[in-house]
């Protein structure tokens, strides 16, 4: 029989089961469960491209035809290469550092289609999927990573905020804006407005994230927590965070929690729109667990290969997000191979751009650190910028004689 997995224990146990420890086995079951994703997860796609039925949220995606599958696979083919390019180029030192994506994209593209243009998101800092469905130009994202700039793009046309890199902040930034949206009556109908955050497992482990569950949870902010369980933080891997699947974690604060399959878009679209919905209709804050994984390092400064074992990666690439929705669309002749070359050339050409903005971006002037500080102007900043200039200046003085 196999071994169950080790749970916590309930009030009223008693204090034998209070001390009681996770046996061998029972670790290794929860490894396991872990791995598989568990009984409990939400997928409608499986990794093989097989549609699962599902009574609960088959109405999220009704008006997915072939042409919207199509699109949401050349979203993911051209973030993929978009994120291969972007690391290569880090590699060639055109880049000082690179956060990859790989494996990520149907959670960052299922969840970015499901909002609307008023909603907001929210990300960390791995979220280019995320950025390239709120419409941000992804050269944009380049100058953080060239370290030429802070970010890029106007995050309120975009409905995308900054990078954030403080591990959970976010959170609360999203919380507070979730509040707002709130006080102002912009929920209470379809037409309503969400905030969706982005945030790791290991965030999990960070008290601004339990802070933020707690204020939204308190004044029904329409707040979706959108937790790419992508197995690892940094090194630690998730049972260092928990002995709970994530998702279960929200019922401690008062809200729903789901697990959902992070390699199936169409089920991250599905579960986001309906926790969206949850939001925008005043019933919200909602746990979104997308499990997944991270297929590559964890920033081009990091090398897996110290702390996982390679199996663990062999594995998960039979789960891979695309694959399984190019084999859903072959299998049931909604694309041919003309369709297939087709992406695959843009999507070439896609980083072939990105690829040429890079090698020629501008170095910003040196001032620019002073830009962006306040909406209007700030005296004090302003004489700091003459001050940092007039210093610069002496420089290229002294270089003259
Ligand atoms: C407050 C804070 N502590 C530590 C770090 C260093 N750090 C950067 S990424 C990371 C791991 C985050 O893991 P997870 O939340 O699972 O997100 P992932 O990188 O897997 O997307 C840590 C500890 C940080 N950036 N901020
Ligand atoms: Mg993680």
């Amino acid at each position: 029989m196999p071994s169950e997995q080790w749970t916590h224990p309930e009030p009223g146990d008693g204090p034998a089961a209070v001390a009681a420890q996770p046996s061998p086995e029972q670790v290794i079951a929860g490894l396991r469960a872990t791995s598989e994703g568990g009984a409990e997860l939400t997928q409608l796609l499986t990794p093989e491209g097989e549609r699962v039925p599902s009574p609960q949220f088959d109405k999220y995606v009704e008006d997915v035809d072939a042409e919207a599958l199509r699109g949401l696979y050349r979203d993911m083919v051209l973030v993929r290469r978009a994120d291969r390019e972007a690391n290569a180029m880090q590699r060639q030192g055109q880049l000082g550092i690179w956060v990859p994506l790989l494996g990520q994209e149907a959670a960052q593209i299922g969840s970015g289609r499901a909002l609307k243009a008023h909603d907001m998101a929210f990300p960390s800092y791995r979220e280019h999927g995320v950025a390239y469905a709120r419409g941000v130009d992804m050269k944009d994202l380049l100058g953080i990573f060239r370290c030429t700039d802070h970010s890029g793009w106007d995050y309120q046309r975009h409905g995308f905020h900054p990078y954030t890199i403080v591990i959970g902040n976010q959170v609360l930034n999203a919380a507070g804006y979730a509040m707002g949206q709130k006080f102002e009556g912009k929920v209470g109908d379809d037409d309503g407005e969400a905030t969706i955050v982005y945030f790791g497992d290991g965030a999990t482990s960070q008290g601004d994230v339990h802070e933020g569950f707690v204020w939204a949870a308190v004044y029904d902010a329409p707040l979706v927590f959108f937790c790419q369980n992508n197995q690892w933080a940094i090194s630690e891997p998730t049972e260092r965070q928990s002995r709970l699947p994530l998702y279960q974690r929200a019922r401690g604060y008062g809200f729903p929690g789901i697990r959902v399959d992070g390699n199936d878009v169409l089920a991250c679209l599905a579960v986001s729109r309906w926790a969206l919905d949850e939001c925008r209709h005043g019933n919200g804050p909602v746990l979104i667990e997308a499990f997944t994984y991270r297929m590559d390092a964890h920033t081009t400064t990091d090398d897996p290969t110290r702390y996982r074992l390679s199996d663990e990666l062999e594995e998960w690439k039979l789960k891979d997000p695309i694959e399984r929705v190019r084999a859903y669309l072959a299998r049931g002749g909604y694309a041919d191979q003309a369709f297939f070359d087709s992406v695959q050339a843009d999507a070439d050409a896609f980083a072939a751009d990105l690829r040429d903005y890079t090698f020629n971006m501008p170095e910003p002037p040196p001032d620019r650190i002073f830009s962006n500080v306040y909406a209007e102007g700030n005296p004090l900043l302003e004489a700091q910028r003459e001050e940092f200039l007039s210093y610069l200046d002496g420089f290229v003085s002294a270089g003259e004689h």
